[in-house]
């Protein structure tokens, strides 16, 4: 196992990026709210359809002080949809190339996020969720990611007229979330998941803010209604954290699990965004929102850089005025001074502020042009390394040998 342990603890170690010292605990004893936006993608943020705005809740907060927007950021999941976005951002590893983790290594050790917070800051941790506990075998996995309290549908009083397509409404969800937080003891984590924009993207005509859009493809055209539903739901429930007095000591890292909109509606988003779905737009669509929020803090900042899921646990961290220990982390700290754009795909596909490589092809991330393939093999042959590393993390079951590890008794 030390062996094993050797070429990967080396490799993370050689592409390490010193975290931000002058943001080191800067949100230090603060709640910490993580909402985790469903199937919403980057596209719809500050984007209108017929002169409405599709996030306008979204588009506002993005230009408050305190909020830092990262507008190339990448969802990174596989076939574990939700779940691999959770996975991702706890752990800092990759999901799997198939299946899901949250099914096949739930009862791997896990340094994550939420175990560090505990363990580290004794944070009080907590999860949202308005569906089956079971689902997507959360119940078990939770247990390793180290959640205090997984609120599901048991604690949600949830009925025909508050129900939509995959469970309760979001706005229904958040606002009977208030009373439970309310609860909690403090400083708390407290990670949100929203349900309603989900496909196929279901909603009653009165929940309308912004009408279908009038495609041939109904998928598309519904996406912006329950998009639109869901920013509303956020908006008030900012407002409700506010009166509960839930806001001023918190922080919110708000971002998007992963695409809605596959690549089997890509007429329909052609005409949307007015150019041809080619493999280089694809990729790009796979950008999801990410938006850091500090209450009472006063700069406004857009981050263009490329980034992705796996830097949100080290960006946390640092933030928090935790030090890693020893540590297997595949991503690092956003807001590093030192920080790479090299975003890795769980298909592989690679994109940096340069580049866009994907399947054999390669181009030029500013423009879209395609260029010799050749180009970005260092790229895709780093790629396939780490995704590989990451993976074999998680068959072995890795991280419980790394304390023994780095005392020298196993090396
Ligand atoms: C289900 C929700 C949706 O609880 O998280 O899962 P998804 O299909 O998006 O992975
Ligand atoms: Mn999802």
């Amino acid at each position: 196992d030390s062996d094993k342990l050797t070429e990967i603890v080396n490799y993370v170690n050689a592409n390490k990026e010193k975290p931000n010292e002058d943001l080191f605990g800067k949100a230090k004893g603060k709640n910490l709210f993580l909402i985790s936006l469903e199937s919403t993608q980057d596209f719809v943020v500050n984007r209108e359809i017929d002169g409405q705005e599709i996030t306008p809740f979204l588009n506002q907060l993005i230009k408050e002080k305190g909020s830092y927007y990262f507008s190339n950021f990448y969802h990174q999941t596989g076939q574990g949809k939700t779940s691999d976005s959770e996975f991702i951002v706890e752990n800092s590893l990759y999901g799997l190339p198939r299946g899901a983790v949250f099914f096949s290594n739930p009862q791997n050790k896990y340094q994550s996020l939420t175990n560090y917070l505990k363990d580290e800051k004794g944070y009080y941790t907590s999860v949202f969720h308005a569906n089956n506990k079971s689902f997507w075998n959360r119940d078990v996995m939770y247990e390793a990611i180290g959640y205090d309290r997984f609120f599901s549908d048991l604690d949600y009083w949830i009925t025909e007229e508050n129900s939509i397509g995959w469970g309760l409404k979001d706005d229904h969800f958040f606002t009977q979330s208030i009373p439970h937080l309310k609860q909690l003891p403090q400083p708390f984590m407290a990670k949100f998941i929203t349900l309603t924009n989900h496909f196929p993207f279901s909603l009653s005509q009165q929940d309308e803010i912004i009408p279908e859009w009038n495609s041939k493809d109904g998928t598309v055209n519904r996406y912006f209604t329950t998009v639109s539903y869901q920013d509303a739901a956020l908006r008030k429930f900012f407002e409700q954290l506010k009166a509960a007095g839930l806001y001023e000591n918190s922080i919110f890292v708000i971002y998007g699990d992963h695409y809605g909109i596959s690549d089997n509606h890509n007429t329909a988003m052609s005409q949307f965004l007015n150019t041809t779905i080619t493999p280089y737009e694809y990729i790009e669509l796979q950008k999801v929102p990410l938006i850091f929020h500090f209450p009472k803090s006063h700069e406004t900042k857009t981050i263009t850089s490329v980034t992705g899921q796996i830097d949100l646990k080290p960006t946390i961290l640092n933030l928090m005025g935790i030090s890693e220990k020893s540590d297997i982390q595949f991503g690092s700290d956003l807001f590093s001074e030192e920080k790479k754009d090299n975003v890795i795909m769980r298909d592989g596909s690679v994109v940096t502020n340069t580049y866009v490589a994907t399947g054999n092809k390669c181009y030029l991330k500013e423009t879209g042009q395609e260029i010799p393939s050749a180009e970005c093999m260092p790229l895709l042959l780093k790629a396939k390394k780490e995704l590989s590393y990451s993976d074999r993390v998680i068959y072995g079951d890795l991280l419980k040998f790394l304390p023994s590890y780095y005392e020298g008794t196993d090396k």
